[in-house]
């Protein structure tokens, strides 16, 4: 029986592209992150010319944001990112470890994407710090500590198979050892096309959360759902709960239309220290949203859905 997990947040959409203080034809799929007593979302913004570029909004509980009145990162025009972002920046996805906030972003260009590190302490000023793939990768969410002294993270490349790899680093620049983790499961249709991780994992008693999304294909084109999984503490490889059911769906006529329909799609997501999270979701590649739910139930889930055999 299908299991209600999360919330939605009776504001929603927490964001949208009226609310913008320059032109934008979306606002969605945003990085999140505590930044002292505050909440930051790193705004993925479509600009007219339909290329991203990141703003940001800061807010005091979570829900109701203020919109930082210029773009904060936008794409290089010299250097050795320049070539790699002129189609734009997307998908940012904030990982806070010691002071520094650092942010895999995709860069997109006519060549496919590539990821991007840059690092941040306001989320004002960013400083970029390296091309951390070849193309061509999509997503990519960085562990907030190290494991057996290595930087992790989980990664999609954007050919083959599309599914969830694990690679490891010793300076946030260089990843290797890349192992395929977790694959799309044909039997459950709403993740039978391609995976990928969502928000960077959050550590818990029980393991690694980790949301990711999930698509299938239809008649009418592909739908996004937010899927979870747990992964072992010490060895993020084993995948020790994954959830059958999804956890999101686009239900809400703002997640069911717009720029690209039917689309709920997570950058970030924020653990409260009473037990409950607020993931944060791009509907329909136009606005912001925002989910709670409680973080047991979501581990409950996955862990009801046994180890993963996907792979
Ligand atoms: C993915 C990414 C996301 C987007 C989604 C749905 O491939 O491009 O940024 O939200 O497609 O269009």
């Amino acid at each position: 029986m299908m299991r209600t997990v999360l919330t939605r947040y009776e504001g929603n959409p927490i964001i949208s592209p009226k609310d913008m203080p320059y032109p934008c034809e979306h606002v969605y799929n945003s990085g999140a992150a505590r930044l002292g007593d505050r909440y930051a979302l790193l705004l993925r913004c479509g600009r007219l010319h339909s290329r991203s570029e990141f703003g940001v909004a800061f807010s005091d509980d979570g829900y109701h944001f203020e919109i930082h009145p210029e773009p904060v990162m936008v794409q290089a025009t010299e250097g050795i990112f320049a070539k790699p972002e002129n189609k734009g920046i997307e998908d940012p996805r904030v990982t806070k470890l010691g002071d520094d906030y650092y942010i895999f972003y995709s860069c997109y260009s006519t060549r496919g994407f590539q990821i991007g590190l840059a690092r941040t302490r306001d989320f004002l000023s960013f400083e970029r710090m390296g091309l951390t793939t070849a193309v061509d990768y999509r997503n990519c969410v960085l562990f907030p500590e190290k494991i057996d002294g290595m930087y992790v993270r989980f990664e999609r490349p954007n050919w083959g198979d599309p599914c969830i790899w694990i690679s490891y680093s010793p300076d946030l620049i260089h990843w290797g050892n890349q192992q395929l983790i977790m694959a799309p499961v044909s039997t459950n249709i709403w993740e039978d096309g391609k995976i990928g991780p969502g928000a960077p994992p959050i550590k818990t008693p029980r393991g690694w959360l980790s949301i990711y999304h999930a698509v299938t294909g239809t008649m009418a084109g592909c739908i996004y759902r937010l899927g979870v999984a747990v992964h072992d503490l010490d060895d993020p490889r084993k995948v020790i709960g994954r959830a059958k059911q999804f956890i999101l769906a686009p239900e809400a006529p703002h997640e069911r239309v717009g720029y690209v329909p039917n689309v709920v799609f997570t950058c970030g997501a924020i653990p409260e220290d009473d037990g409950t999270i607020k993931i944060y979701y791009g509907g329909a590649d136009t606005c912001m949203n925002v989910a709670t739910g409680r973080i047991d139930d979501l581990i409950d889930l996955a862990m009801e859905g046994g180890p993963d055999e996907s792979v």
